[in-house]
Parts: structure tokens; sequence; C-alpha cells
């Protein structure tokens, strides 16, 4: 198998979500760290524009969203199986419901001034407040879609959420059986922000002790066998490795917008990032979209997209 290169930073929820599945999986896979607000030229050299954390690098093929790593993840390595054959569409409605409508809660609970002031260093307001004025202004430049909800609602949408997750494990470990599935990877990255990052604000999880047992059980997990590598040696790897990495097939060519494959296109996320990237239509399945850029650092790179959550335009030449 070709190297897994995850490009990541450590308090992020959603590649807290891909570490936790490389554990499960028990995959090999190489550390970049990437940074956690724009300017961000690495990153920008493989995805040729979009900027969220974290992204998947298997030679010159970039895998863009967790959704669709997870995919990737699955056809590399099928067993420990995300997708439970009994519970394959209610783990991805799960999954959705928790890595939308629950982590944008939980976040608004997290970022609670006591939170924020913890998540961005602590100590005297002077010491962070910059840093915290920097993240916001960079998050606020990406929403376009996305509900802001005040603390208090959010605290009490986050306590109905956790009282839901833990009726799911009343007769059971996992929230749908036995074993974790891509139900549980979701949930847990929200919860696993608020416990260790945020854990100023974790009292709310003391409510719900079945939901800290089950985020025990997640943990001891653990992340996989990791080494560390750098976004240059990521960059020079994708420039000398021409077209190798492809995961998904990229047939049958499935259009609904009317736009051949090799047109000029972007793609961009519907709801939170605005940073398009530009290039050549190589694929349109039921899954996911595949665009061919050309870098002048990483050369000839394949960028995956899901569908789901992303939009296709034409661009004008
Ligand atoms: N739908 C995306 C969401 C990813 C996401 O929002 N990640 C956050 C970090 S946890 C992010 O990109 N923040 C902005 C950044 O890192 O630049 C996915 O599943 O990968």
């Amino acid at each position: 198998m070709m190297e897994l290169i995850l490009h990541h930073y450590p308090s992020s929820p959603f590649s807290e979500k891909i570490r936790l599945i490389l554990g499960y999986k028990q995959l090999a896979w190489r550390s970049v760290i990437v940074p956690s607000i724009l300017p961000k030229p690495d990153v920008m050299a493989l995805t040729g524009g979009y900027r969220k954390t974290p992204f998947l690098q298997i030679g010159s093929h970039i895998y863009c969203d967790t959704a669709l790593i997870c995919d990737v993840l699955e056809q590399l390595q099928p067993r420990p199986t995300l997708y439970p054959p009994a519970h394959k569409g209610l783990a991805r409605v799960v999954a959705q419901w928790a890595d939308e409508r629950l982590f944008w809660t939980a976040m608004s609970h997290n970022f609670h001034p006591r939170g924020a002031a913890q998540v961005f260093g602590g100590g005297a307001p002077e010491h962070w407040g910059p840093i915290a004025k920097a993240f916001s202004e960079d998050r606020g430049r990406m929403k376009t879609a996305i509900p802001r909800t005040p603390v208090p609602d959010a605290t009490a949408a986050y306590r109905s959420y956790l009282r839901r997750l833990s009726s799911m494990l009343e007769d059971q470990p996992y929230l749908l059986g036995d074993a974790p599935c891509l139900a549980d990877f979701a949930a847990y990255h929200p919860l696993w922000f608020t416990r260790t990052q945020a854990s100023v604000m974790a009292g709310i999880l003391e409510a719900t002790p079945a939901v800290s047992a089950w985020l025990d059980r997640l943990a001891a997990i653990g992340h996989g066998r990791m080494e560390k590598g750098t976004a240059a040696q990521a960059v020079a790897l994708c420039a000398t490795s021409p077209d190798t990495g492809r995961v998904l097939s990229s047939e049958p060519f499935q259009d609904e917008h009317g736009i051949a494959p090799g047109s000029r296109v972007s793609i961009v996320s519907d709801s939170f990032g605005p940073e398009p990237t530009v290039g050549e239509l190589v694929a349109a399945t039921r899954l996911h979209y595949t665009i061919r850029r050309v870098d002048e650092r990483a050369g000839v790179v394949h960028v995956h997209f899901p569908r789901i959550g992303y939009v296709l335009k034409k661009e004008e030449t």
C-alpha cells in the first residue's frame, strides 16, 4: 500500500475523527502538521484552494473532506468496517448529523469565553486575546451558511444531544451495536474537543456517564502507527509520483450539471470554507468528483471531493 499522509493539526476535531479511524483500522500513516489559519501555502500547492483540515494525500492524489477520506480508508482496509451492512444507511445519516449539527452546537458551547481562553492558551486576556481575534477573523471569512447559535441555546441543545447519545448506549457499547462504526467516530470528535481542548467546559458531560464511558472506550483505540513528516517532503513526493495513489474508481461518469468531462470547473464547499479548487473535471461518479490540476511545485495533482456538501460549476476559460 502506498504511504498515507494525513495533513492535520493536533487540536482539529475532524482530524481526530480520522486519526482514530486510522487507529481502528490499524493503518500506518505519516503525519504532516498544517497551520490552523491562513496562509497555508503548502496546503494550497496540494489542494489548489481547499483549505479545510484534514485532507489525505496518497502519492499525487489528494482526498478532501473526512466523509470521502472514510470511503478511501474503507476501500484500502475493509476490516474492521466503518459501514456495518445492517446499518450502512443509518451510520451515514447519524454521521452527517454529528459532523454538522452536533459539531456546530458543541463548538458554540466550547467557545464560551471561558472555553475560548483555554483553547487559545489561557493566562491573561492580553496573551490569548490577539490569537483568538486572528482565529475568529479567519473563521469568520470561511462561514457562508453556518448557523451561529448563542452560547446558552447551544449549551441547552448540546445537553439534549448528549442525552440522545446516552439513550443509544443504554443496551450496547457503541451507538449502533457491539462495534464502533462511522457514526461513533463522527459523534466522538466534537465531544473529544470539549473534553480535551476546552476541558473547562466539560462539566456538561457529567450528566451522561454512559457517554463518558463510551468516549473512554473510543479513545483507547489510539491513533495507529504514525511517523512524522514535513509539508515540503509531502509536496516533493506529490511532484515525483505522477498519477499514483488513485483509490476510487472514476467510472461511470454521472452528469447532473450538463458539464462534460475535460471541462474547466471549480468545486467549493456549500457551507463552510468558500475557497474554490479549479481544474479539469476528470471524474464525477455517484459519490465523488475529481479535478486534475497542475501546480508549479506539486506537479500534476488529482484532487478528490465528495459530491454531498460540494458545488460544481463550469469556469469560463
Ligand atoms: N466537512 C469537512 C469539515 C472539516 C472542517 O471543518 N475542519 C475544520 C478543522 S476541524 C477546518 O477546516 N477549519 C479551518 C481550517 O483548519 O483551516 C470534513 O468532514 O472534513
